[in-house]
């Protein structure tokens, strides 16, 4: 049986990033429009409110983007704090690391959950199997007010773009709760959105994340599928701390599982800062 190909589309500053494709999913969660769709060429794709989230194909350039630059770079990374991340990528990579023995992930509409666990497989993989998962559906904010200094090792942001509940996760107030519930030496990252296509909430979110930890640094790289192509993720840490550090032990096993990120790829995508970034951070 053949089923109808659509176009979707987001459209963002009067230019559309689309895929053609048959809707497996049309739902509206309590927080948001939900689509999921089957295409020939990208897998299954996820848009929330109109917006992409991730593809079978492409969901790899966002996830190893986001958490091998912190994990590699820290020698024992246990405790993990996921803030986002509904459809299990960020966690699935994280589980790589032997010395991960607990993952909080905390995503305040369950129905993602559900429908990624269900559509997009190749996502979560075996990782909502893994017992270090454990999965809370809640507020993220109202989430690391409740818990004690010092706790996680690794905080990763992997949420929507800022508007309505996310933009909070874009907060100061957000990042210092981060900072307090991280050890002294731990490590926050953030997805930091396009330097071209989101270019003042990219600026913001790198300035905010500079005013409440000490040490910071923007990896840029590429996923295709979201306005303008060009992407960034943003770690800090309020240690002294190099992300092109390579601390974890085994980490040539871990290059070797991934399909985009290895050392050398992250040290070419710190150095990537477009200088139009770089000439308005620097005034
Ligand atoms: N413009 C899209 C930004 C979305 C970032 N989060 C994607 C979720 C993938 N786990």
């Amino acid at each position: 049986m053949s089923f109808k190909q659509v176009w979707s589309d987001e459209i963002h500053q009067d230019s559309r990033y689309g895929i053609k494709g048959e809707i497996l999913v049309n739902h509206k969660s309590k927080y948001q429009e939900i689509i999921i769709i089957k295409t020939k060429n990208n897998g299954n794709a996820l848009m929330l409110d109109g917006c992409w989230m991730t593809s079978d194909k492409e969901e790899k350039y966002y996830h190893e983007c986001l958490v091998h630059p912190a994990l590699s770079s820290y020698e024992d990374p246990a405790k993990i704090l996921i803030i986002g991340g509904g459809d299990g990528g960020t966690a699935r990579e994280c589980l790589k690391y032997k010395k991960v023995s607990s993952i909080d992930l905390v995503e305040i509409d369950k129905d993602v959950i559900d429908l990624s666990k269900k559509y997009l497989k190749n996502t979560g993989q075996e990782a909502w199997k893994d017992i270090r998962l454990k999965i809370h559906i809640c507020d993220g904010m109202e989430w690391v007010k409740e818990i004690h200094n010092n706790y996680y090792d690794i905080i990763l942001v992997d949420c929507s773009d800022p508007k309505e509940h996310s933009n909070v996760l874009f907060s100061l107030s957000f990042y210092r709760e981060c900072k307090r519930i991280l050890k002294q030496n731990g490590i926050f990252a953030t997805q930091s959105e396009s330097p071209e296509a989101f270019k003042d909430a990219h600026l913001n979110i790198i300035n905010s994340v500079k005013k409440v930890f000490s040490i910071q640094s923007t990896l840029y790289s590429c996923v295709p599928i979201y306005p303008s192509g060009i992407w960034s993720w943003t770690f800090a840490s309020d240690n002294k701390h190099d992300f092109l550090s390579k601390k974890y032990k085994n980490i040539e096993t871990i290059e070797k599982s991934c399909e985009i990120w290895n050392l050398n790829y992250q040290s070419g995508g710190f150095k990537m800062m477009p200088n139009k970034i770089l000439k308005v951070l620097d005034e």
